[in-house]
């Protein structure tokens, strides 16, 4: 009886041990958008590179499609740590954390080059850092796009035709008031919104265009103006607490890791833009390539005075950023 016991004490006790051997370190990543989104490609190239490299020491899983809630929500859980990480479209950041908005600022960005040298560069490390004071550790920039209008009541060639547009816009403040800024009536709203066009609860909405083809927006929207409006990137993030408490080399190798992910997923929606518009107007979107953007800016530009760019280090990185961009 005795010998019994200890063997299976020795068991237990070799099981527990190895169980510490090979602990390992799993992420649960969220991303609201499904698989073929722009977040998606990111988030499985993350995992496909944090796996191998670490030699499955760390493992990634995904939770998509809205699973967690809406991005507001996940950022939330990351908050929280039941979610260690994320890969959020930057718009509802900013109720987070005020001073992200200056990325989002209306027709700054004027090409892909000049995101990447700057998003890359000082100013966005800058701007990762001031995510900290909410608890987050900003690890990369991955994107969206540039942002087009699409709706179902008329064409929109200058900003006049925007008048009274029910637009659903995202959970972000930068986003509301700039559409209320141009003349439109906005709702801000969590993703998904396809039963909403589709119920006429809203008229319009703005996104990229792999957006509006993979969610088959072009069903429920008859309209598309490519304003290029703003430029969306995504902010790839974790947990500041439980990123900090890991081993200094797992925090290299998950930075590395998400900085490559940003960069091959920002390749992979620059080299399917062309592809989706052409299967846009394929599918019967009436589409405005060259709108009155100079009627747009005239308007946009007035953001800046409002007391959402008020607080001094939100207004110094403004700044900041706008002279980076002229
Ligand atoms: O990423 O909420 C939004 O408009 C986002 O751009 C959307 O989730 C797609």
């Amino acid at each position: 009886m005795k010998r019994i016991s200890l063997i299976l004490f020795s068991a237990f006790l070799c099981m527990a041990m190895c169980g510490v051997a090979f602990s390992k370190t799993v992420i649960k990543l969220g991303v609201v958008t499904k698989p073929g989104s722009a977040q998606n490609v990111c988030a499985e190239k993350f995992k496909e590179l944090v796996e191998s490299r670490s030699k499955g020491e760390i493992n990634v899983k995904i939770f998509h499609s809205a699973s967690l809630g809406t991005e507001t929500d996940i950022l939330q859980q990351i908050q929280m740590n039941t979610v260690q990480m994320g890969i959020i479209t930057l718009g509802p950041f900013d109720v987070f954390v005020p001073s992200v908005r200056v990325v989002g600022f209306p027709f700054m960005f004027k090409n892909f080059e000049q995101v990447d040298k700057i998003l890359d560069g000082p100013l966005g490390n800058e701007l990762l850092k001031d995510l900290e004071s909410a608890g987050f550790k900003g690890l990369a920039f991955s994107e969206n796009g540039f942002r087009h209008l699409t709706n179902n009541v008329r064409p929109v060639h200058t900003v006049e035709d925007v008048k009274g547009l029910k637009i659903r816009v995202m959970e972000s403040e930068l986003h509301k008031e700039l559409w209320r800024v141009l003349g439109a009536n906005p709702t801000p709203m969590g993703w998904p919104i396809y039963t909403e066009l589709q119920q006429g609860t809203i008229d319009a909405q703005e996104n990229p265009l792999w957006v509006i083809w993979t969610y088959k927006l072009f069903e429920v929207q008859k309209y598309l103006t490519l304003t290029g409006h703003v430029y969306s990137a995504h902010i790839d993030v974790a947990n500041l607490s439980w990123f900090n408490s890991l081993p200094e080399k797992s925090q290299k190798l998950i930075r590395d890791c998400m900085m490559d992910a940003a960069h091959y997923e920002r390749q992979w929606n620059r080299t399917n833009e062309a592809g989706f518009l052409a299967k846009l107007k394929k599918a019967g979107m009436i589409v405005d390539e060259h709108p009155d953007i100079a009627s747009f800016k005239a308007k946009a530009v007035k953001l800046k005075d409002l007391p959402l760019f008020k607080d001094p280090r939100t207004k110094e990185l403004l700044e900041k950023f706008l002279a980076a961009t002229k």
